[in-house]
C-alpha cells in the first residue's frame, strides 16, 4: 500500500510533530510505503535535525519526505490513500488525478484533536466530493467512538523501562537532591511570574527545564531582562531554570519521561505528557473568542471524570489558572496538597487510554474495512 500525508505548516509545530510521528509510524509498524509531503521543511528540520530543509525529496527514516512547493510537479502518481492533514487543502492537479485513477482511492481529512463530545458524530462521516473520490472525516480523541491517538505499540513500554539518569547527563541537566524536576513548552503566557514566584518560595526545590521557545520572552522577563542562553542556569530561591536547546522529537519525548511534572501546550506535545504519564499542564492553542476554553472544559471534564471532587477542582482550576482563568500561584499550591494522588491519576489515565486502538491503526483498518 502507498499513503501520501500532505501536510501545511500553519504555525508552530503541531502540524508537522502529528504528520512526521503518523508517518514514520505507519512505515515502522504498518509495511506501507509514505510520501510526506511538507511545505515548510525547515519546521521538520527542527524536530528531525538529519533534514535537508533544501531537498525536493529525501527519504528520512524510511519515509519518502517531499518538498511540496507552490509549484506542483507534473506526473506524480495518485496514493492508495491520502491523507489531508488538518485540512491543508490538496493540490488542485492532484484531487484532478485522484478523481482519474483507475484504482479507487481513498481520501481522509485528518481533524485536529478534541475532547469535545460532538467528536464522536463527526468521526468518519463522509464528506462527498465532485470529482467522485470517497472522503471521510477522521478525528482523533480521547474514546473508543473517535480515532484514537498516537501511540506507537513500543511506547509505554520504552516509557517504563526508562532511566533518565545518561539523557540528562547528555542535556547538561544536574537536578539538585529532591528537586522537583519540570519541563516547560507554552506559549507566551501571563500566568507564569505567579507560577514562577510560587516555585521560587515553595519549600521544596524545583528544577525547570524549557526548550527554546516562544515562552523564553516571559521567563526572561521574570528574571529582570537577563537574557539565557541554551544550557545555562539561573537560581531564584528554591527556583532553578534552565534554557535548554529545541530537542529533536524524540528527544522531547525522552524529556517529558525524565521530569516529575510536564507543562506541554498545542495538540502532539498535550498528547506525549499523557503517554508520559506523569503530572501535567496543557497551555491550550488560544483562539479567536476563547472557543478553546470549551475544548479545555471539555478535556478537563474527561480528565477529572473519575476524581475525588477536592482534587478535580485542585487541578481544574491550575489548568484553568495556568490559560488566563484565575490565580496561577495559589492554584498551584493547591493543587499540590493532592500531588502524590495527581501522581497516580497520571498513571491511571495513561493505562486507561492505552486500552484503545491507535490513531495509526485506527486509519489502516479504516481502509481496509472500507476496501
Ligand atoms: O507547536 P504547537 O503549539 O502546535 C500547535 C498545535 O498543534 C495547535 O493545535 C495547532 O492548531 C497549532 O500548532 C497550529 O504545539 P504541539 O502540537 O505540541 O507541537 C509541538 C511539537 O514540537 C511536538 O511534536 C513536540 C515537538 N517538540 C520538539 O520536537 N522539541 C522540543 O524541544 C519541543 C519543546 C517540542
Amino acid at each position: 500500500m502507498h499513503w501520501d500525508i500532505f501536510c501545511r505548516v500553519v504555525d508552530n509545530y503541531g502540524d508537522i510533530g502529528v504528520t512526521w510521528r503518523l508517518a514514520r509510524q505507519l512505515v515502522a509498524e504498518h509495511g506501507l510505503r509514505v510520501r510526506l509531503w511538507v511545505d515548510e521543511l525547515a519546521a521538520l528540520a527542527r524536530l528531525c535535525p538529519e533534514t535537508d530543509a533544501q531537498a525536493a525529496r529525501q527519504m528520512l527514516c524510511g519515509v519518502d519526505v517531499c518538498h511540496w512547493s507552490p509549484l506542483w510537479p507534473g506526473g506524480v502518481a495518485v496514493a492508495d490513500l491520502v491523507i489531508e492533514a488538518f485540512a491543508c487543502e490538496l493540490p488542485e492537479a492532484y484531487v484532478t488525478a485522484m478523481g482519474q485513477r483507475a484504482q479507487p482511492v481513498l481520501w481522509l481529512n485528518l481533524e485536529y484533536l478534541s475532547g469535545e463530545a460532538w467528536v464522536e458524530g463527526c468521526h468518519a462521516l463522509p464528506s462527498p466530493q465532485a470529482n467522485g473520490v470517497a472522503k471521510f472525516f477522521f478525528f482523533p480523541g480521547f474514546t473508543p467512538a473517535t480515532g484514537g491517538l498516537l501511540r506507537e505499540t513500543d511506547l509505554l513500554a520504552r516509557r517504563q523501562a526508562w532511566q533518565a539518569g545518561e539523557f540528562l547527563q547528555r542535556l547538561g541537566v544536574q537536578p539538585a537532591l529532591g528537586a522537583r524536576l519540570i519541563s516547560l513548552f507554552a506559549y507566551e503566557n501571563a500566568a507564569l511570574p505567579a507560577w514562577l514566584e510560587a516555585l521560587a518560595q515553595a519549600p521544596q526545590p524545583s528544577h525547570l527545564l524549557a526548550p527554546e521557545g516562544r515562552i523564553l520572552g516571559d521567563v526572561q522577563g521574570w528574571l529582570g531582562g537577563q537574557t539565557l542562553l541554551p544550557g545555562e542556569c539561573r537560581q531564584v530561591g528554591q527556583l532553578r531554570i534552565q534554557l535548554l536547546p529545541f530537542l529533536a522529537q524524540d528527544d522531547y519525548d525522552r524529556l517529558l519521561w525524565s521530569c516529575d511534572f510536564n507543562a506541554v501546550r498545542g495538540e502532539d506535545s498535550f498528547v506525549r505528557a499523557q503517554w508520559a504519564a506523569r503530572p501535567m499542564l496543557w497551555h491550550i492553542y488560544p483562539q479567536a473568542e476563547d472557543v478553546h476554553l470549551d475544548k479545555l472544559e471539555a478535556f478537563l471534564d474527561r480528565y477529572v471524570a473519575h476524581l475525588p471532587v477536592v482534587q478535580a477542582e485542585s487541578l481544574r482550576n491550575m489548568w484553568l489558572a495556568w490559560n488566563g482563568r484565575g490565580d496561577m500561584r495559589q492554584a498551584w499550591e493547591d493543587y499540590l496538597r493532592y500531588w502524590p494522588a495527581h501522581r497516580q491519576h497520571a498513571l491511571d489515565w495513561a493505562a486507561q487510554l492505552a486500552r484503545q486502538d491507535d490513531l495509526a491503526a485506527a486509519l489502516v483498518q479504516f481502509y481496509r474495512n472500507w476496501l
